[in-house]
């Protein structure tokens, strides 16, 4: 593809290539959201009001400084851990509350696990649970739009456990091969569930993997924003210019468990997470937003008390929101639904309204 014919750019890719005061205070807004909606989950895990969650803490920065670099029209191939990302490219809390609930607002019906949401109309794909099949399913994608000559990326989101996988070496040397319009984005949180970094590979770094499959590998402080966007920004037009992919590694730490299902102080210390928690990357933005004088400290409190404001409105709306019709069940599975389907739906209808099974 010519360059001549590329599509200027991301929308908020500045021509220096410099996020502005305006840019840095919504990706940090951003971030606010993220890490208020984070806590949250996890306390109405706890409370039973929904069943699952995995939680982001420490990865806010590397999650929205990329999403800042992408186009509407990429598509995204998420692993798990993406609610950073979910925001920044505009899902709004309520939808994905939906989901986390499995309510009739939710897009996907209740019929995936919590916390696996998907949007078509946001080009962001179901995450994948079983690690690493989703950086297949983002190279094949990425063929497709190479083949049509969308002018579009796609991306795959995945963490250093995952460099162990199957799928990374195909998706990488597919990708390789055919110089496939794609980035490949690991966040290196240090581990993977109980599982630490150097027990994965005895690779240096997980970006140097790039070497072997022929493009390059960078890695970049995922705490810092500034660094995640550049090496985005500078992925994305290598893809779009037809050189093909890249490997980017961003180094970052999960503060909180792996999920609700996890007790990480049965196997890290304490003083590991104390030093990751001097680095934190929404700290270290607020930081620079004070020395520039685009927030003040009022300003910050103000930003964090709306931030909680907008996610209590958008959790009571979808809590109001009424249950999944439990007859969708038949839905989705043929364009017409065979007679054999329609009969079952008949009957479980039936049951449904005399009782018999409770929705
Ligand atoms: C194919 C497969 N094997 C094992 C698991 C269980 N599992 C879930 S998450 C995970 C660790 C993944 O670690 P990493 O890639 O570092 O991502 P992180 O959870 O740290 O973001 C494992 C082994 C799985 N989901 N899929
Ligand atoms: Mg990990």
């Amino acid at each position: 593809m010519a360059k001549a014919s590329l599509p200027s750019a991301a929308p908020h890719t500045t021509a220096s290539g410099a996020l502005s005061d305006k840019d840095l205070l919504q990706i940090y807004r951003t971030m606010v959201a993220a890490r208020t909606m984070d806590e949250r989950c996890l306390t109405l895990q706890r409370q039973g009001r929904i069943g699952f969650y995995v939680p982001l803490q420490g990865q806010e920065a590397a999650q929205v400084g990329c999403g800042w670099a992408l186009a509407p029209e990429d598509w995204i191939f998420p692993a798990y851990r993406e609610l950073g990302l979910a925001l920044v490219r505009g899902i709004p809390q309520k939808l994905l509350l939906d989901q986390f609930i499995g309510n009739s607002g939710d897009t996907l019906k209740g019929r995936q696990m919590p916390n696996h949401y998907g949007y078509r109309s946001y080009n962001f794909v179901t995450a994948s649970s079983p690690v690493g099949t989703q950086i297949s399913h983002a190279v094949g994608a990425a063929m497709a739009a190479q083949r049509r000559k969308d002018p579009i990326i796609t991306i795959s989101f995945f963490g250093d456990g995952t460099t162990s996988s199957n799928d990374f070496h195909a998706g990488l040397n597919f990708a390789g091969v055919f110089r496939c319009p794609t980035v490949f984005f690991c966040q290196n949180n240090q581990w993977a569930i109980s599982l630490p970094r150097e027990r994965q590979t005895h690779s240096a770094t997980l970006a140097q993997k790039a070497d072997a499959y022929g493009f390059p590998g960078v890695v970049v402080d995922g705490t810092d924003v500034h660094a995640v966007y550049d090496a985005v920004v500078t992925a994305r037009r290598r893809a779009l210019a037809g050189e093909g992919p890249t490997l980017i590694e961003a180094q970052v730490y999960r503060l909180g468990p792996h999920s609700t299902s996890d007790d990480p102080r049965r196997y890290r210390s304490d003083a590991e997470l104390a030093e990751w928690k001097g680095k934190d990357p929404l700290a270290r933005l607020k930081h620079e937003l004070l020395a520039s004088g685009a927030l003040t400290e009022p300003g910050d409190a103000q930003l964090w008390s709306d931030a909680k404001a907008q996610l209590a409105s958008a959790l009571e709306s979808a809590e109001a929101t009424a249950p999944v019709d439990p007859l969708t069940l038949f839905d989705d599975v043929f364009a017409v639904r065979t007679g054999g389907l329609e009969e079952q739906r008949s009957e479980f209808a039936g049951l449904l309204k005399d009782g018999v099974i409770q929705p």
